[in-house]
């Protein structure tokens, strides 16, 4: 079993690709919909993300995995094939989403711990039967006065941990998900202490519940300035101070590190990622495992409209493009103009 979660792993982090976050829960969707005055139905959020996993040359060029909803892993395409066999059929592996949401911390109102833990052990095994090879959970921490909490970096970590160790069970390759938000005026000096305790108590857990870490992905912010620090860190020091951390806390065993965009534009995300791989003799793959910094151009130019499939998959490919580029550390701010 543990051979065949790290050959998977080792295939989610495969050089030049890297994960398509397209999990987004019933709120998020209708929140990315509304943006381009789409009801969201049943129908039009598979219709979007059939136009994604149907894009196939950035699908079967960039893209290792997609990380899924519980609806778009059940649900079948215009032409009745299963969304997942689209998926597969451009050589990226299925993944879904295990968490069901960030709630509030008891007694720590101003702070989440992720919950879906009770049932998980069954729900995976449903998951299994419909083709996931890996799943993901995500944990938030959010910086602010006095925050955050001690309580809050162990309950995530320690769900997190739990959710691995079920994950590994069952078989399936578990991303975890530990996002220190980019919300707030604190300066990258107080996102890298925050970054490095949630790290280090993450993995803490992880060894405490027995997961194998040859078959886990971390899924990590990256090191930047609160989006309202007066302040804002060049990207070449958001890629020196996120790999510091990086280097201080994930063992090597990890197979690869795929970052999220946390709300980056789609040009500093590829750009941070390119900057990461440029600094070289890493012990792990880095990677990209976005959903906005991936989505945004192709929603924008799809508008809910069937005639902008192709002009939005090719935005789609291009963006996949520059990450893939940014993931070997081939990118270059000329590339992104050239297109
Ligand atoms: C795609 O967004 C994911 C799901 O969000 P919700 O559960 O809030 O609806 C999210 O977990 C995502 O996988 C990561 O945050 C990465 O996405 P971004 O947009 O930060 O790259």
């Amino acid at each position: 079993m543990t051979e065949k979660l790290a050959k998977v792993a080792e295939a989610m982090v495969t050089p030049g690709k890297g994960i398509l976050a397209a999990d987004e829960s019933t709120g998020s969707i209708k929140k990315r919909l509304d943006s381009i005055n789409t009801p969201s139905t049943e129908e039009t959020r598979r219709d979007y993300r059939e136009m994604l996993f149907s894009a196939k040359e950035g699908m079967s060029k960039y893209i290792s995995g997609v990380i899924l909803f519980d609806e778009t892993i059940r649900q079948k395409g215009k032409n009745g094939t299963p969304l997942v066999d689209l998926i597969k059929s451009t050589g990226a592996i299925p993944g879904i989403k295990l968490d069901v949401g960030a709630k509030p911390l008891a007694l720590s109102p101003k702070e989440t711990v992720t919950e879906g833990l009770d049932g998980l052990r069954e729900r995976i095994k449903d998951y299994v039967g419909l083709g996931a090879q890996f799943a993901k959970w995500r944990a938030v921490i959010d910086i602010g006065q006095g925050l955050p909490t001690h309580n809050s970096i162990h309950a995530n970590a320690h769900a997190l941990a739990r959710y691995a160790a079920l994950c590994q069970e069952g078989g399936l390759v578990p991303i975890v998900e530990p996002e220190v938000l980019m919300e707030g005026n604190h300066d990258i000096d107080t996102c890298m202490k925050v970054s490095e305790w949630a790290l280090n108590e993450l993995y803490r857990e992880l060894y405490y519940a027995g997961v194998v870490l040859e078959g886990t992905i971390l899924k990590p912010n990256m090191v930047v300035s609160g989006k309202d620090c007066a302040k804002q860190a060049s990207r070449e020091e958001v890629a020196e101070k996120t790999v510091t951390v990086l280097k201080r806390c994930v063992p090597s065993a990890v197979p690869g590190i795929a970052f999220l965009s946390g709300g980056q534009s789609d040009e500093d995300a590829t750009a941070h990622l390119h900057y990461m791989n440029a600094i070289g003799n890493l012990p792990w793959k880095l990677t990209f495992s976005y959903g906005r910094a991936l989505q945004a151009a192709a929603l924008k130019t799809w508008k809910g409209k069937a005639e902008n499939v192709a002009a939005a998959q090719s935005a789609f490919n291009h963006r996949a493009e520059m990450n893939s580029l940014a993931a070997s550390g081939k990118w270059s701010q000329k590339l992104e103009k050239a297109a």
